[in-house]
């Protein structure tokens, strides 16, 4: 008997015609085997929330060049994916949702509807409940993911939709090509005059130059007009680190560059960057004049109020800038004798940690031993909630763009595995790593067998203190009473028993080694988890706002 052709189907081939090569997700979903059929593998997790992870991670290691969509079941399936559906949200992060939904008759309360759940964490979300309207849904549906490409976009099918047949409606949709802005004269040439003006500028680059591919024209901007660069958490390898004018990551910990210049500053240019405010993100100093650079008028002003401004695509907005400057002379300037005294006078400061012999072991340690076991042209690293993030971020220079995955206006403990292993699914020349504390772990451990399943060769570092790291704080007498804030675990014994080269490492004169064999298992196609016994860590590069 002939089988019949399914909207399933149909969705299955339009992904795999705009380039999906896998679908992430967790079933019941009837994508998944309409996928297999065509030969796109599924990648089956542990919990949804990975799923949409590895989508996530997938998404910013491409910058939304290329597509991994995700699926999830209706009802239990939608209610458990929300969190990383959330985190993508707070990040923008472009990825493609297509849960189920309930079969039509079901469509009532109290039965959940994705479409409205997910509606504040979504740039766009519809339902499907009719197969004839199911090819124009998915046209807007790859107009905003892969065109505006800022934020989850979500399909919800229909159980009886998506399983029922496609009937004749036309499904030769496709997403559109993307066409690029570039600035008025006007707003390149005053852009350009507050940067020659200043006398202390300093150009913050966000996520959007890694978006636009903007590196080489950010780093001529700042050659050309001696103007350091740091970046956001989210852009974080928008620019080089290890470069004469770079200040490094303006988080919530940082180097001491970065307050040196942004504290003195008078112009601060945001390039491609919201200027969100957040506990992660580094506040802008009052006295200074902002101006942005953004693809979207809606990000102009919001976080902060700007005095000047270009609406375009970062490169080519940067690219009109550079060719204004063949024309006029450029500002004589060169702040990189002094980016140099401050940063090696804060690594100096920092180096008894960064090397320390300490047993149990200090995470500063690890992040000085990962950055010289590995290739970091060759690497994309990325950390996860809490005190790793922040250990991470100010020490962990980047060479390349994407050599990092900086996440986190909102910080779902446990989102690194799934990124990292997007990231590899993206990547595969690159040494995929995540850095995890140990309660990180505990939220999405598991899924080190859907890496080890799956073929997804990852190196995962779980940092166990055996504690939620700095949370004693919070709740002294829940401590002192009932040690609230330990944790327990052999996490090298739960990595062998789901499949991973696992190794533990209690002393600091081992560590570098162990994270060389650790690499090696990776690039020999193995997913490996290095459990490194540290010890609770109190002191942050917090910067002036300690
Ligand atoms: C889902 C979620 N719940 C709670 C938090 C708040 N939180 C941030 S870090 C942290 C503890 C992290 O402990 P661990 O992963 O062991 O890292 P450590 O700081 O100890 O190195 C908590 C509870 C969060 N970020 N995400
Ligand atoms: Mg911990």
């Amino acid at each position: 008997m002939e089988r019949r052709t399914l909207v399933a189907d149909r969705i299955a081939e339009l992904l795999q015609r705009e380039g999906a090569e896998f679908v992430a997700g967790f079933p019941e979903n009837r994508l998944l085997d309409s996928a297999s059929a065509l030969g796109m593998r599924p990648i089956v997790t542990r919990t949804e929330r990975v799923a949409v992870n590895i989508a996530d991670g997938f998404a910013r290691a491409t910058n939304g060049e290329r597509l991994a969509p995700c699926v999830t079941q209706y009802g239990p399936g939608v209610e458990a994916a929300f969190a990383a559906v959330a985190q993508a949200h707070g990040d923008r992060s472009p990825i493609l949702l297509i849960p189920g939904e309930h079969d039509r008759a079901a469509q009532a309360p109290p039965n959940i509807c994705a479409q409205t759940a997910y509606a504040p964490v979504t740039r766009f979300a519809a339902t499907v409940n009719d197969p004839a309207t199911a090819p124009e849904v998915f046209r807007r549906a790859l107009h905003a993911v892969r065109v505006v490409r800022d934020g989850p976009v979500l399909v919800a099918v229909a159980n009886d939709v998506m399983c029922a047949e496609a009937g004749d409606a036309g499904w030769d949709v496709a997403s559109p090509p993307r066409r690029l802005s570039a600035a008025t004269a006007g707003d390149v040439a005053e852009t350009l005059r507050m940067l020659a003006e200043a006398a202390r500028p300093v150009i913050l680059a966000g996520q959007g130059v890694l978006y636009a591919g903007a590196t080489d024209e950010l780093v001529a901007l700042a050659e050309r007009t001696g103007t350091p660069v740091a970046t956001t958490l989210n852009g974080k390898s928008a620019f080089p680190e290890d470069h004469p004018l770079a200040l490094g990551t303006a988080a919530r910990t940082r180097p001491e560059t970065v307050d040196r210049f942004l504290g003195g500053a008078d112009v601060v240019l945001g390039v491609g960057t919201s200027l969100t405010r957040s506990l992660y993100i580094t506040a802008l100093p009052a006295s200074a004049t902002l101006g942005q650079i953004v693809n979207d008028p809606r990000d102009l002003g919001t976080g902060y109020d700007i005095g000047f401004g270009c609406v375009g695509d970062v490169r080519v907005v940067l690219r009109q800038m550079l060719e204004r400057l063949d024309a006029e002379a450029a500002p004589s300037r060169d702040p990189a004798a002094e980016i140099a005294r401050v940063r090696s006078g804060f690594l100096d400061r920092w180096m008894p940690r960064l090397t320390s012999e300490a047993g149990p072991i200090s995470p500063y340690r690890v992040v000085w031993d990962l950055m010289a076991a590995v290739d970091r042209s060759r690497t994309v690293l990325t950390h996860d909630a809490g005190h790793p993030r922040d250990q991470i971020v100010p020490f962990y220079e980047c060479l390349v763009p994407r050599g990092y995955l900086g996440w986190g206006k909102s910080t779902q403990l446990g989102t690194g595995l799934g990124l990292t292993m997007g990231a590899r699914l993206a990547r595969p020349d690159r040494l995929a790593v995540n850095i995890m504390g140990d309660a990180a772990f505990g939220m999405v451990g598991m899924d080190v067998e859907t890496a080890v399943r799956c073929r997804i060769p990852i190196l995962t570092i779980v940092m166990n203190n055996g504690l939620m790291g700095g949370y004693g704080e919070y709740m002294p007498r829940a401590v002192e009473r009932y040690d609230a804030h330990r944790l327990s675990g052999d996490y090298a014994a739960v990595g062998a028993a789901l499949g991973a080269y696992t190794e533990r490492v209690a002393d600091a004169g081992e560590l570098r080694a162990a994270i060389g064999r650790c690499r090696n298992a990776v690039e020999s196609g193995r997913t490996a988890l290095l459990e490194v016994m540290t010890h609770e860590e109190p002191e942050l590069a917090l910067g002036a706002q300690a």
